[in-house]
C-alpha cells in the first residue's frame, strides 16, 4: 500500500495523472519523451524534474520549504474522505525530506526523482521504453 502512494506521489510530482502498472511506461513516454523517439532518457526525465522543482519553489531559494510544498500540494490533491490532502501532503513531504530539515533540496528532490526512473526502467538500460 505504502509503494502504491509512493508512486502516486511520484507521478503528483511530475504532474502526470496515475496510471496502472502496466501504463505506467506509456504515461511516462507521453510525458517526458521531448524528441519523441518514443524513448525517455534518464537526461530527458531529470529535465523535467529541475522543471517541475522550479515550480514548486516559489520563492525561488532553491529548496521546497514545507509550505510551499503543502501550498502545490492542496492545489492538486482531492482528498478523499478518509484522509485529508495536507494530512497526505505532510507524509508525502517527510518521505521526501531525507534529511529532515524542513526542506526538500534539489538534491532529495531529483533522488527521488530517480527510483521512479529506476522504477520503470525495467532491463536497466537508463532508458524507459514501452515494456521495459
Ligand atoms: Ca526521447
Ligand atoms: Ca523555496
Ligand atoms: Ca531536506
Amino acid at each position: 500500500m505504502l509503494k502504491r502512494n509512493v508512486w502516486f506521489i511520484g507521478l503528483f510530482l511530475s504532474g502526470i495523472v496515475y496510471a496502472e502498472d502496466g501504463n505506467k511506461n506509456a504515461y511516462m513516454i507521453e510525458k517526458f519523451d521531448h524528441n519523441g523517439d518514443r524513448v525517455v532518457t534518464q537526461e530527458e526525465f531529470l529535465e523535467s524534474a529541475t522543471q517541475r522543482f522550479k515550480t514548486m519553489d516559489i520563492d525561488g531559494d532553491h529548496a521546497i520549504e514545507q509550505s510551499e510544498f503543502l501550498q502545490r500540494y492542496a492545489e492538486h490533491s482531492h482528498p478523499t474522505t478518509t484522509d485529508s490532502g495536507a494530512e497526505v501532503g505532510q507524509r508525502v513531504f517527510d518521505k521526501l525530506d531525507e534529511n529532515h530539515d524542513t526542506k526538500i533540496s534539489e538534491q532529495e528532490y531529483n533522488q527521488s526523482r530517480l527510483k521512479w526512473f529506476a522504477e520503470a526502467d525495467k532491463d536497466n538500460d537508463q532508458r524507459i521504453e514501452l515494456g521495459k
